[in-house]
């Protein structure tokens, strides 16, 4: 099985028929849930509050929820519900309802919070005709109408930004017993008829048992005034959501798709349930808690393909508007409400929730080179070399699942790599690094350490009937650790010691792949939904309450791989170096542990295009550090198509070449010598820009802000940024327009800001165009658009070396774009690039200002200081108007009298050599 398995992998990255095959995944009809709660179109909501419950405590209101069936005069209560609205700091909401006294505990996801959400004020302003009045400190209030249950938010700028089971499709379905009767022989059992696939469902020859029976959840979130809604990754549709009456809804379930398609709604490996809604009236934005297979319908009142009479029908004739439906299979209705004022302060509000990426090692913002596989210790030393030989940067070289004993994780092929740790030291001496894969599935094998330790410990998850799970992964026959038992997460954290992955050192970091989990032989290439997870024992915890059944905890379980993963690597020098993970699965919170690839994709013109949208939409999910394999995994990426893959994932956060061991081998120097050329000018841009890249990564550590950002986020008035997914901002300073499209000559590009009579500087030629909207733009091979802002300063390195390492020490060319002022700004952040110390003040993180008299360099944290050898070589200032005679830099008390010179076509200034040193703040006083 195993071998046809990788024929056929084969054969299809060879061939150029690429396509996913659709009969392997559900759509919405074939999800028992899903086409359960589509179906469910009430007139009016059955949930109604118990006025007479309510109860606000602190920050949270508390009150019971019926469903109540009005078409009998009896009004008779069919099930009771509790409801918890909290106030949370920063104009957030959380609604919670789960049923009043389940059956037995409904899952709660456990992992994507950071901690437990800090408390606002609530305060109830009034409880009058059936509707209750609150208000957190902040002025955003929540209207809530009690019958049916409705739930208006309202922004600080009083107006209604969101809005819950306006279309009445709130559903908990309560956990119930499975009713049996004896037939009439009274020899068995049978089942009494209930609604088909309640107690069971099949897919192809898949059967789940569902013991636990339906127990979904559904709510309809609407925007009203909003233009376009955002986020809800991970797909390969665009920036934007479509409307998905006439199709398939948005899915969310972490899946190993095989050759997936473009312009999907369909589930891939991640899921991050996080939406945002803009327009030029308003945003908002809503976080559904919920682990479990979910499904998102989105109406837009404003696409075409939506008919009028449905949206007289809902909006009673207004046009704007747009409706969501969460459905997810499990769990309870846990809803955030983000009322932000901004795109920006919604990106925050979700990011202060689910936690900011930390800070990244230094390296891992340079270039990765991967391939599926490097195959011995001489052809990662051929690798190596030849960077060097062919002048190219790169910091790290990858190794995928080849390297191991037979798929045994932590373990070497010791005939191909018989020396690891020789070959990590020939790396780390010019400052390279290695990753090396390990995958969740574990090897059945006997005498395989990992696999007996899990087997005699019962550390695996287990089947539906309770023994250890089975399935067919890269190795054969393999089980899967249940990392949702802290003592199994602890096992797995401490297979990462050096002493236990022997050839690992501080140099090697991890790629955690196939952890969605993909299962070859389960349903939809993952574990069967009936499997076990470990739960906590407590008091009375049995039968069905004794362990999570996976259908609960899906889509978190690479987040507790990548958590004991993290843990692991943190234990290997007492938390003394900052780790570098990758992951494929992804889920809110992912971005606290990991960095995020979009898998599998293929050298084709649309997955290029396509990074694009994919990395903001997790971006604006927290998820900044993303990229895409550069070059296409399947396929074989042509001149072209290489070179401007080079060219964008060189200002993609994740900077990484990757292919599949079938294809041609394709390191930049196999191709001819001007199409290498071309990679080596790319990649080395990459590493001029890369403490402009730490600095943003520093800045996103604190704020949450995505690194890699929509043009909305910074211009959120312009219309015409709301559908732009080609181009995109990183910070606000460059605006980076890859070349996606085959043989042009131009491309169009946006220019926003005009209102605030924006500049942008061409950073090739700091040529400055007047923020207009759209312009064609010249390209030829060697050149993709981007422009500095006006007003921006960005720091550079000129001085390319083989490694990012190697670079630490040297001078920086600051540029200063001027913007119609004659001013700017920039940040520059410095520190050892791998140690935890910069949380101990050992750091620069400081300010650039440019006025016409003066530009200043000066510590933002007054307390840090690192001892950077650093130092400024260059300055140039482009859009000067008129030149300063004189330039003088003051640093520690001593001055020194500076050169200029002008180059005038374009209005740049070139202050040279100033050579003030970046350990301690400096001024340089411009006369006229
Ligand atoms: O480990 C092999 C590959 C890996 O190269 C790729 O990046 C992952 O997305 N892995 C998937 C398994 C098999 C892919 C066909």
């Amino acid at each position: 099985m195993k071998t046809l398995g990788l024929l056929l992998v084969a054969a299809l990255a060879l061939s150029g028929s690429y396509a996913v095959d659709k009969n392997n995944f559900k759509t919405c009809d074939q999800s028992g849930f899903c086409k359960r709660l589509r179906g469910f179109k009430p007139e009016k909501s059955q949930y109604t509050l118990n006025l007479d419950t309510v109860l606000v405590h602190g920050n949270v209101l508390s009150a019971e929820v019926n469903t109540v069936d009005t078409s009998t005069p009896q009004r008779t209560v069919l099930w009771h519900y509790a409801l918890r609205l909290s106030a949370l700091v920063d104009g957030t909401f959380r609604v919670e309802i789960d049923e009043a006294d389940p059956l037995y505990p409904r899952y709660r996801t456990q992992l994507a919070l950071k901690e437990e959400p800090k408390a606002d004020g609530l305060k109830l302003l009034s409880n009058e005709n059936g509707k209750l009045t609150l208000a957190n400190t902040q002025g955003q209030k929540v209207i809530i109408t009690a019958e049916p249950l409705l739930l208006e938010f309202v922004n600080a700028a009083g107006e209604v930004a969101v809005v819950l089971n306006d279309n009445g499709q709130l559903v908990v379905e309560p956990l119930r017993v499975k009713k049996e009767r004896i037939d009439d022989d009274e020899a068995n059992v049978v089942d009494v008829q209930e609604e088909e696939g309640t107690w069971g469902e099949n897919f192809k020859s898949h059967h789940d048992s569902k013991p636990r029976g339906n127990e979904a959840v559904s709510l309809d979130i609407s925007f009203p005034e909003a233009d376009h809604v955002y986020g809800i990754p991970e797909h390969t549709d665009k920036f934007s959501l479509h409307t998905t009456t006439s199709g398939e809804p948005y899915r969310l379930f972490n899946l190993d798709v095989f050759e997936y398609d473009l312009d999907s709604r369909m589930a891939i490996y991640g899921a991050v349930p996080v939406m945002y809604s803009h327009g030029t009236k308003r945003s908002a934005g809503v976080f559904w808690h919920n682990s479990a297979e979910t499904w998102v319908d989105v109406v837009n009142y404003a696409d075409s393909t939506v008919v009028s009479s449905l949206v007289n029908l809902v909006t009673g004739g207004q046009k704007r508007r747009v409706d969501a439906r969460f459905m997810s299979e499990s769990g309870i209705v846990d809803v955030f409400v983000f009322l932000g004022e901004k795109p920006a302060d919604l990106f925050r509000q979700y990011t202060a929730l689910t936690g900011t990426a930390p800070l990244p090692p230094k390296f891992s913002l340079a270039y990765h080179q991967c391939r599926w596989n490097y195959n011995d210790e001489d052809d990662v030393r051929g690798v190596d070399e030849n960077f060097d030989v062919h002048d190219i940067p790169a910091d790290v070289i990858w190794l995928d699942i080849e390297y191991t004993d037979r798929k045994k994780y932590f373990t070497w092929d010791h005939l191909k790599f018989p020396h690891p740790a020789e070959m990590v030291a020939n790396l780390t001496a010019k400052g390279r690094k290695l990753v090396t894969i390990i995958d969740p599935h574990i090897k059945r094998e006997a005498g395989y350490f990992l696999h007996e330790d899990a087997t005699e410990m019962g550390y695996y998850v287990k089947d539906k009937d309770g023994k250890d799970y089975e399935g067919w992964c890269w190795p054969g026959s393999s089980s899967y650790l249940d990392f949702f038992n802290p003592v199994v997460s602890k096992y797995y954290a401490e297979r990462y010691q050096y002493d236990n992955f022997p050839g690992t050192s501080k140099d090697v970091h991890i790629w955690n792949d196939m952890n969605e989990p993909s299962v070859f032989n389960g349903p939809e290439i993952t574990m069967p939904k009936d499997c076990r997870h470990y739960k906590p024992p407590q008091d009375g915890n049995d039968g069905l309450a004794a362990f999570w059944e996976h259908r609960h905890v899906h889509n978190e379980y690479g987040l507790w791989n990548i958590r004991a993963t993290h843990e692991g690597m943190l234990l290997r020098d007492n938390s003394k170096y900052r780790p570098f993970i990758l992951t494929r699965s992804t889920f809110a919170g992912t971005q606290r542990y990991a960095a995020v690839w979009t898998g599998d994709n293929a050298a084709e013109w649309g997955f290029l295009a396509v990074s694009v949208p994919m990395c903001l939409s997790l971006a604006a999910a927290g998820v900044s550090f993303c990229g895409s394999d550069v070059g296409g995994f399947f396929k074989y990426p042509e001149a072209e198509l290489m070179t401007r893959w080079y060219q964008a994932g060189a200002f993609q956060p994740f900077f990484r070449a990757h292919s599949h061991i079938e294809t041609k081998r394709r390191e930049p120097w196999l191709y001819e010598p001007a199409t290498t050329a071309l990679i080596r000018d790319a990649t080395r841009r990459r590493y001029a820009l890369i403490d402009f890249w730490y600095t943003l990564f520093y800045e996103h550590s604190i704020d949450g802000l995505p690194v890699m950002r929509p043009l909305f986020q910074e211009f959120p008035a312009e219309e015409d940024t709301y559908t732009i997914d080609d181009e995109y901002l990183l910070g606000n300073a460059l605006l980076v327009r890859p070349v996606v499209e085959p043989g042009v000559t131009s491309v169009k590009v946006y220019l926003p800001g005009a209102a605030s009579r924006t500049l942008w500087y061409d950073v090739d030629t700091y040529h400055a165009h007047h923020a207009n909207g759209y312009l064609t733009y010249d390209v030829t091979l060697a050149k993709i658009p981007v422009f500095q802002r006006g007003g921006s300063i960005v720091p550079r390195k000129e001085r390319v070396r083989r490694s990012s390492a190697l670079m630490a020490d040297d001078p920086y060319t600051l540029v200063v774009a001027l913007d119609i002022n004659g001013t700017a700004q920039g940040s520059l952040y410095i520190d050892d690039g791998e140690t935890y110390e910069y949380l101990n003040n050992k750091h620069i993180y400081a300010k650039l200002t440019f006025e016409p008299n003066a530009m200043t360099y000066s510590f933002i944290d007054e307390n840090a200081h690192y001892p950077t050898r650093s130092w400024v070589e260059r300055i140039v200032i482009a859009g000067i108007k008129s030149p300063p005679k004189t330039a003088k830099l003051t640093q520690a008390g001593k001055q020194t009298a500076l050169q200029m010179t002008l180059h005038k076509g374009n209005d740049v200034l070139v202050v040279r050599k100033p050579a003030a040193n970046m350990a301690q703040p400096w001024t340089i006083n411009f006369t006229y």
